[in-house]
């Protein structure tokens, strides 16, 4: 948009981003100290040109069947980009910025989290407003998960891929399961830094608007090795623009990632899809203003995975996912029963254990209470 029609980030909008900043980040006083948007247009060109090791790129309408997709990507947890996939979605036209905007201006989405791990939500059209005038490091970014239920128009305007058809946490009950999907608004150099998805889930994420560049490492490598953290400069920070312009050149060149496998660096252009199986490294950047939706799932194939995962992680909800699977996926019931059978693995018991952990803390906790009262009561008898 020309910088003449665009609306004023006023001070009200500014007061605003300032205050979800201050909750997000409590530990960064400027967020524009280390000046990566001076830099940026030199950075963006740099890391578009090193942008050259890309997974395979397969058309959709080339895939024979749901099958193929499985057999040649999925079961071998082989990363790939899907292109077309989304040709057919009402988003791939509307949404834009512009278009949400106009259109959802007066919702507020996620753009953060306090230190409670509460939601810190803005309106779109203050977001938008920031997005047009911010030079920050590594400027806030949108990723939204309560849409259906704020927003539910988006929900309506792009479908779940052929390719991904199941979604195993989905018997848990949309109340108990983990967050799974997010609609996200990346302001250029905005990103997520290196991780792999929670509870060993596969996921996928569909560009409509903007590219973003992503690194990826297969699974052997430790968070030590990926993180980096030795070749953090002073004053720098570990955002995934920090990451990817400073800490990777300098991780390749020490040699600490010579035992990867397999390294991607590619750029994912509107329309395209990229699958990340479970258990893959990935850093994502924006590299322009960008719109995406993402979803994470447990299909058959990393189930076990998951399984041996959530039940550790999430003891409750492996014992409501394990009695919903009996009835739904009686296959798969028996394999949790064999893995935990096999690993000495038990869940009730863990379950047990824990209730009872808790008890003997609270039951401490009133002994020491009771103590407490009780020297109150002899120190005001003896006064
Ligand atoms: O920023 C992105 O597009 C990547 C998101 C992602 O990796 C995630 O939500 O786990
Ligand atoms: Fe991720």
């Amino acid at each position: 948009m020309p910088v003449e029609d665009r609306k004023p980030y006023s001070e009200k909008h500014q007061k605003r981003m300032k205050r979800a900043q201050r909750a997000h980040r409590t530990d960064l006083k400027d967020w524009q100290k280390q000046q990566h948007a001076k830099r940026w247009k030199e950075t963006k060109s740099r890391l578009v040109g090193e942008a050259k090791l890309s997974p395979p790129v397969i058309k959709f309408s080339d895939l024979e069947s749901i099958e193929e997709f499985r057999e040649k990507f999925e079961k071998p947890k082989q990363p790939c980009v899907i292109t077309g996939m989304a040709d057919e979605w009402p988003a791939r036209e509307a949404w834009s910025i512009a278009s949400l905007r106009e259109r959802f201006g007066d919702i507020k989405l996620k753009c953060g989290e306090d230190d409670d791990g509460y939601p810190i939500k803005v309106k779109l059209e203050t977001f938008c407003r920031y997005m047009e005038n911010q030079k920050d490091d590594s400027p806030l970014y949108i990723f939204d998960t309560s849409y259906e239920r704020t927003c539910p128009q988006i929900l309506k305007e792009y479908r779940i891929p052929e390719v991904f058809p199941e979604d195993l946490f989905a018997l848990v009950g949309e109340k108990r399961r983990p967050p799974y999907r997010w609609f996200l608004i990346g302001p250029e150099r905005s990103g997520t830094t290196v991780h792999i998805d929670p509870l060993e889930t596969a996921a996928w994420n569909t560009l409509l608007r903007g590219r973003k560049l992503w690194v990826m490492f297969s699974p052997e490598l430790t968070k030590q090795q990926v993180k980096g953290k030795r070749h953090m400069r002073n004053g720098g920070d570990d955002e995934a623009i920090d990451w990817m312009s400073e800490m990777l050149p300098r991780m390749i060149k020490s040699g600490d990632l010579e035992e990867c496998r397999t390294t991607y660096n590619f750029i994912q252009y509107p329309g395209d899809t990229i699958f990340v199986p479970n258990g893959w490294w990935h850093c994502v950047l924006n590299l322009d203003d960008t719109v995406a939706i993402t979803q994470n799932f447990v299909s058959s194939v990393n189930f076990p995975e998951a399984w041996r995962s959530v039940r550790v992680e999430r003891k409750k909800m492996a014992r409501k996912w394990r009695s919903q699977l009996k009835s739904a996926r009686p296959d798969l019931f028996e394999l949790c029963e064999r893995m935990d059978r096999e690993d000495g693995y038990d869940l009730d018991g863990e379950i047990e254990k824990r209730k009872e952990e808790k008890r003997s803390k609270e039951k401490a906790k009133k002994k020491k209470k009771a103590k407490s009262d009780d020297d109150d009561d002899s120190d005001s008898s003896s006064s």
